[in-house]
């Protein structure tokens, strides 16, 4: 099983990705997860990537696919969930043709609907939890940060709702309840 994990910052994409993988053995593709990561080794491309991030824009669909399209090469276990990635239409037709190379398919599109006030204040509480705690602060998981990637969202990534509606593989969850309601309503969606 192949899906998608689609929402805007803070919707809590990679916390439900996390649960998946333990409870169906998939694999976890963040590319937040993985630009930080280049970003925390100093590579050429972390380098790039950490003002754009920083700041709550977008990275290149370049280099955000290259990284996508080297992990597909790799084990696939009970299958990919995609986390956060795509993000633009660019990506999503990419993600179709990375895909057909390897004759997979996408089996849903999840998407995770919550309501601005609650983005923000999640994102908000994230950052005084981790300061609280002694522990680092993401560096866009702050106000002004928040702000673009919230637009960044709208014009971006929302307009991928319609397309894979086109397609029949949209579902839609409620993503306000806790964390374990969003779990149970994705679990009763896959099947
Ligand atoms: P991501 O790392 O994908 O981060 P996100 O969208 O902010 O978070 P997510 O929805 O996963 O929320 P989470 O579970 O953490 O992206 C960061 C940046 O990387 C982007 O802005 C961009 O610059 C770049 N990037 C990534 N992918 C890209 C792409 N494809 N193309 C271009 N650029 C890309 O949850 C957030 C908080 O809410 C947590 O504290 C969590 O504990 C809490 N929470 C979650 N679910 C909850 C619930 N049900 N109730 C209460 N709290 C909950």
């Amino acid at each position: 099983m192949n899906i998608i994990l689609l929402g805007p910052p803070g919707a809590g994409k990679g916390t439900q990705a996390q649960l998946l993988v333990q409870e169906r053995d998939m694999i976890q593709l963040s590319t937040g997860d993985m630009l930080r990561e280049a970003k925390d080794s100093g590579t050429e491309m972390g380098k790039i990537v950490a003002d754009v991030m920083a700041r709550g824009e977008l990275v290149t669909d370049e280099i955000v696919i290259g990284l996508i399209r080297e992990k597909l090469d790799g084990d696939r276990k009970g299958g990919f969930i995609f986390d956060g990635f795509p993000r633009t239409l660019a990506q999503a037709d990419a993600l179709a043709g990375l895909l057909a190379e390897k004759g997979e398919s996408l089996d849903a599109v999840i998407e995770m609907q919550v309501d601005d006030e609650t983005l923000v204040k999640r994102i908000v509480n994230r950052a005084e939890e981790a300061r609280a705690a002694g522990k680092p602060v993401r560096a866009d998981d702050n106000a002004d940060s928040v702000r673009i990637r919230l637009m960044e969202y709208y014009k971006k990534t929302a307009p991928l709702i319609g397309y894979y509606h086109a397609k029949g593989q949209l579902k839609s969850v409620d993503g306000l309840g806790a964390i374990d309601e969003v779990r149970g309503a994705i679990g009763s969606l896959l099947g």
